[in-house]
């Protein structure tokens, strides 16, 4: 993981693995952090000399001042969570005014994105997702349906205009109709965010020309990834997912850069799972045990303040996690939330309709069959906050990850103990 090559960093789970911290760390080493999927649902936690940090849209690179960021094409930019994420930025002294771009192709959330997604999760009849209600999934659908507003054309009034017109005459028929929504007005969104475009415009650049310019000159760029692989809209818990590419091919098209340019790839796993919002979950846990990693692990959404379900480490779903990434490093995070458990059961296999197998499922049905195998380990019972050596954990600490890294396939790279830029620790 100390080889200088460009990353992809992306979460294991089901998000929330704490991406921020770590591509924080690593940012280090890079020139450039490119968020490449997903839009301000995320919620990328950042703890720097005590004081916290929460980026929900801007890459967390930016809060080194020699690293850039760009918001890459694979994004859907909401223009007033991304003024607003700029000004707090500024607000705490940070450089933000050429170090931070946008590209010209990402699409454009508006509010009756928003509206449409309120409405549809409400309505009666269809699967309740759980979503972050930040109008995600409806932005994307207008980019998958050809009719979404990019960043390029948020920028040309005269076709902001008639946009917004056409959009908001269609979305406000559909959402009356089916939903009995009360209209939005055209008139004073196009103020508005004819308003916001002149102050996001500095931003706008063709962000794969310069991504691919900085490769070609040997600078390394981290490419950001937002939620996580179980999340990702084709190898996830489909229809429990988010609407983006949150695995690794993501970051491909998600910022135009090809896959021969980006040499590594890297997983963030927690050393137990959590998920937000609805969804199978195996090793979800349902006594008091997930009380105490809720507690110790503050598993509360970081967008929404929703209480996470936290479960045991899966491992079957973590190996799927490394292949259809082509992980080649892990980061396990959060190992001391478990520093007081007592047992440590981990899931090492399921088994479905009688059958012991290690093949996920790509159904609900049959998530809704699988009874995950668990193997049994001992607690370290120990602190291990802030540790930085591998040879300073306790031993059934060490035992616990050599045996993550044996099942999933992948090498552990890093292991964070703990908020900190500090409390991090690099193994390989
Ligand atoms: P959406 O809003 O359309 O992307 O929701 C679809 C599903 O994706 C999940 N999702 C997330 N899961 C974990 N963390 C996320 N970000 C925030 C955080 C979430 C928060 O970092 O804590 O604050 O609640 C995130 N964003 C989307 C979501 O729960 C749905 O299951
Ligand atoms: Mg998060």
């Amino acid at each position: 993981m100390s080889q200088r090559k460009s990353a992809v960093i992306l979460g294991a789970q089901w998000g929330d693995e704490g991406k921020g911290k770590i591509v924080d760390v690593l940012s280090e080493k890079f020139s450039v952090v490119a968020r490449y999927a997903g839009g301000h649902n995320a919620g990328h936690t950042v703890i720097i000399k005590g004081k916290k940090f929460v980026l929900q849209l801007i890459p967390c690179g930016v809060l080194r001042p020699e690293c850039k960021g760009v918001i890459g094409n694979g994004v859907v930019l909401d223009p007033m969570a991304f003024l607003s994420e700029v000004k707090k930025l500024k607000d705490a002294g940070l450089p933000v005014d050429g170090q931070l771009f946008v590209s010209n192709r990402a699409q454009v959330i508006l509010p009756y994105h928003r509206m449409i997604e309120l409405a549809a999760e409400n309505a009666p009849g269809r699967t309740k997702i759980g979503t972050t209600s930040r109008g995600i999934g409806p932005a994307y659908e207008d980019k998958m349906h050809r009719s979404g507003l990019r960043v390029v054309d948020l920028l040309n009034s005269a076709l902001l205009r008639t946009h917004i017109e056409n959009a908001c005459h269609e979305k406000n028929t559909i959402a009356h109709a089916l939903f009995g929504t009360a209209p939005l007005d055209p008139k004073t969104m196009y103020e508005e965010y004819a308003r916001a475009a002149e102050k996001i415009a500095p931003f706008v650049t063709d962000t794969a020309v310069m991504l691919n310019d900085a490769i070609r000159n040997g600078e390394k760029v981290m490419f950001e990834g937002a939620q996580g692989a179980l999340l990702d809209i084709d190898h996830g818990t489909y229809p429990f997912v988010t609407s983006s590419s949150a695995t690794a091919g993501g970051a491909v098209t998600g910022t135009g850069v090809g896959p021969t340019r980006i040499g590594t790839v890297i997983g963030v796993t927690k050393a137990y799972v959590t998920r937000v919002g609805e969804g199978p979950f195996p090793t979800e846990i349902h006594d008091s045990s997930a009380d105490l990693l809720r507690a110790r692990g503050q598993e509360y959404g970081a967008v929404t303040g929703r209480p996470r379900r936290c479960g045991w480490l899966d491992l079957p779903l973590l190996r799927y996690s490394n292949m259809i990434n082509g992980t080649e490093w892990l980061v396990v995070t959060k190992m001391d939330v478990m520093d007081e458990c007592v047992e440590i059961p981990v899931c090492t296999g399921y088994k479905i309709d009688g059958k012991i197998t290690d093949v996920i499922p790509a159904d609900m049905r049959g998530f809704e069959s699988i009874q995950p195998i668990y193997t049994t380990l001992k607690g370290w019972k120990a602190s291990t906050e802030g540790i930085t050596e591998f040879d300073k954990l306790p031993q059934l600490a060490q035992d616990y990850l050599h045996f993550i890294e044996k099942e999933s396939g992948a090498k552990i790279g890093m292991v964070s103990t703990g908020p900190d830029r500090d409390q991090t620790m690099t193994i390989a």
